[in-house]
């Protein structure tokens, strides 16, 4: 395999040294430019020089992460990230240069994420394109799998502890609408700023469709990635943090049957569909995003899987929201942000979003006033899109394996 994996390798990459640019500002000290240089003349040397050449792109990996980890992220200069990616870049190709490994694939698709998730864009999406070279090469991945939804192919069972669902009281019931207009969405519900479940709207989307979602589908599209996964039952615990993990590791982990060694993990992040265009080609932003503001390009896509049992504690956000259920169903609580004090959030810069109240199992000494405050509660089915006007407090439970997709849009 390794040969061809070679030949398909360097057909994403430029064809000569020549026209390998490597332009970096006064910034990058120059001995690290120097490494740079190095490694691209070994990169084009061929497989004699793929040892050395790894060797110096883990300086560059080694000397680059000092920098993107010195100070906040907001400071780190978009060039070092560009040092970095390209560090990736050189690691991953020589990784399959001489005669790769299962391992040694394995590894450079681990390369490429991390490049893609703390490097900068280079190359017209470079990176990108390696991966899609080196899944073709991940043994059993174009295996035909029965789109098992909740039997995985290696015949372990999902969790199976029981999740209480909750009865929707009546009176309180977020309520439902089929395929509204514009005009209709517009004035009844965006204007007002009013919650409602938007059905069919979804029905296309070929997430619900051909290409449905389930952890079979899951594990082909994107098993073998490295994403950033939340740890802990809820964000605002001490002991919640986060790390990166490949997706099936997630599944096997968190999601499959394991008697709750590892405990909560969501894999619950904005860059997923950046990361892994495969799985934002089956879903579609609502037509109902065009009533804003902003361009396309400005609404933030977040993806929402995890077992059943995860928390996303009561908070509001800074902008509109559709929340789209894919796989599983959730229990979701909303208050208006009228009803802001008597949901006692936190006092600290970072939490102020956040309400202290665990929604479903109240401290009524602490927080006497919640009882007081009106809300209104659904559960949320596949298929079903959730409007969240802007600040609108949302509290959400998944009640089964879930996959949801947020589209935040002003
Ligand atoms: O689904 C969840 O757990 C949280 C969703 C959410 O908070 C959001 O879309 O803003």
């Amino acid at each position: 395999m390794s040969s061809s994996l070679w030949i398909e390798l360097k057909s994403a990459l430029p064809a000569s040294k020549a026209e390998f640019a490597l332009d970096f500002s006064e910034k990058i000290d120059s001995s690290l430019v120097s490494l740079l240089l190095q490694a691209r003349e070994l990169l084009y040397e061929g497989a004699d020089a793929a040892a050395e050449c790894l060797q110096t792109s883990q300086i560059i990996l080694d000397y680059s992460w000092e920098k993107l980890n010195t100070g906040t992220w907001r400071d780190v200069d978009k060039e070092w990230r560009r040092v970095y990616s390209h560090g990736c870049l050189f690691k991953a190709a020589c990784l399959c240069q001489a005669g790769a490994s299962q391992d040694s694939v394995a590894e450079a698709i681990k390369t490429c994420d991390l490049g893609l998730l703390m490097g900068a864009a280079i190359m017209d999406n470079v990176l990108g394109r390696l991966i899609n070279v080196l899944q073709k090469h991940v043994p059993g991945r174009k295996r035909a799998l029965q789109d098992e939804d909740d039997l995985d192919e290696s015949g372990k069972k999902p969790r199976t502890e029981s999740v209480v669902t909750p009865g929707i009281k009546p009176e309180a019931a977020v309520s439902r609408i089929h395929c509204p207009s514009l005009e209709h969405f517009r004035t009844n519900y965006l204007i007002p700023q009013k919650p409602v479940i938007v059905q069919g709207i979804t029905e296309h989307w070929p997430a619900l469709k051909e290409h449905q979602w389930s952890i079979g589908y899951i594990r082909r599209a994107a098993g073998c990635r490295t994403v950033p996964v939340e740890l802990g039952s809820r964000y605002t615990d001490e002991e919640w943090s986060q790390t990166l993990l490949t997706v099936n590791d997630f599944i096997d982990k968190y999601i499959l049957c394991q008697d709750g060694e590892h405990g909560m993990g969501y894999l619950a992040q904005h860059q997923l569909f950046d990361q892994i265009p495969e799985l934002k080609r089956d879903i579609c932003i609502p037509d109902y995003c065009c009533l804003g503001e902003g361009d396309e390009e400005d609404i933030t896509i977040n993806a929402w899987f995890g077992p059943r049992g995860t928390v996303s504690p009561l908070h509001q956000d800074p902008q509109n929201n559709f929340l789209a259920q894919v796989v599983g169903s959730k229990y979701i609580r909303l208050y208006s942000p009228d009803e802001t004090e008597k949901l006692y959030p936190h006092q600290s810069q970072l939490l102020h979003n956040t309400s202290q109240v665990e929604v479903e199992n109240p401290d009524s000494q602490r927080f006497p006033d919640f009882a007081k405050a009106q809300f209104q509660e659904c559960v949320l089915h596949p298929g079903e899109v959730l409007f969240i006007p802007v600040k609108y407090w949302h509290y959400v439970r998944s009640l089964d394996i879930s996959f949801s997709v947020s589209f935040w849009w002003s």
